[in-house]
């Protein structure tokens, strides 16, 4: 099985409130289709979770009632990205079911405590493809708190050992700097807890599951059960489906 990540910049315009990317959302899908592989689907929240997440402070605590209709918005909105993404997924041939974390994840204090994880076992079996993503969650400590898609990636690389752990956004890897601002900046090939250190800690929109460090953080630690995490740009044509065949494509690799 080949777990993946959709990052919600290669599915949504960040910023453009709740704006999807059907063609981006639909070669992905059929990269995926062309492989004929087993595939766990994660994709984030991009533009239907972070503006309004952020706009009611979700990330931070929860604290007042008017919050929760404001997680109960962005709960419909992500559910509602996922559609879009299962929608593409299942015009392309593959047997998705979405599973929604609300439903099967409690978190405490903001770490990702319990994750049902029978559905995506028996759905397996089944033959179908789960596709589950960023959302807002029970949370016994805080009352509710966002579940990242990387802390689902994590606990279902731990449990389901894949073959492949690969995340899909819209630049080539990890660079030295914000590639969007520097031209400069430098592809990373291999990624470590040393790289990590070096990295500067500027970025622009940081979203309210925390920076790249923190992604980067979940990706060595998945590194350390699956052997390397990939970085891809899926923007560019082919490189997902060239990824999962197993070839040799421009990504960084991520290890412990
Ligand atoms: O985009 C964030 O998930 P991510 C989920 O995977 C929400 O970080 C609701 C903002």
């Amino acid at each position: 099985m080949i777990l993946v990540k959709l990052g919600g910049s290669v599915i949504t315009d960040k910023g453009r409130y709740r704006t999807f990317d059907p063609d981006a959302a639909g070669r992905l899908a059929e990269e995926i289709a062309n492989t004929g592989q087993d595939v766990v689907l994660v994709h984030g929240a991009g533009s239907f979770g972070h503006m309004m997440a952020k706009e009611h402070r979700l990330h931070i605590s929860v604290t007042e009632s008017s919050q929760l209709l404001g997680a109960s918005m962005v709960m419909s909105d992500v559910r509602e990205l996922d559609l879009e993404v299962c929608r593409r997924m299942s015009a392309k041939g593959l047997p998705v079911v979405p599973i929604s974390p609300a439903s099967c994840a409690v978190m405490k204090d903001g770490a990702l405590h319990r994750l049902d994880l029978e559905p995506f076992r028996s759905y397996l079996e089944l033959g179908m493809l789960p596709v589950t993503y960023g959302d807002v969650v029970r949370d016994e400590a805080r009352g509710l708190s966002i579940c990242s898609g990387d802390q689902l990636m994590a606990v279902l690389a731990k449990e389901f050992g894949p073959s492949k752990v690969i995340f899909v956004t819209d630049v080539d890897g990890v660079f030295t700097s914000d590639p969007v601002q520097d031209p400069g900046a430098k592809l990373i090939e291999r990624v470590d807890a040393s790289v990590l250190g070096s990295l500067p800690r500027t970025e622009r929109n940081v979203d309210v599951t925390g920076s790249i460090f923190a992604k980067i953080r979940y990706m060595i630690d998945m590194a350390s059960l699956t052997g390397e995490c990939l970085v891809l740009n899926g923007k560019v044509p082919g490189r997902l489906e060239a990824a999962i065949r197993g070839e040799d494509v421009i990504a960084s690799r991520v290890i412990s």
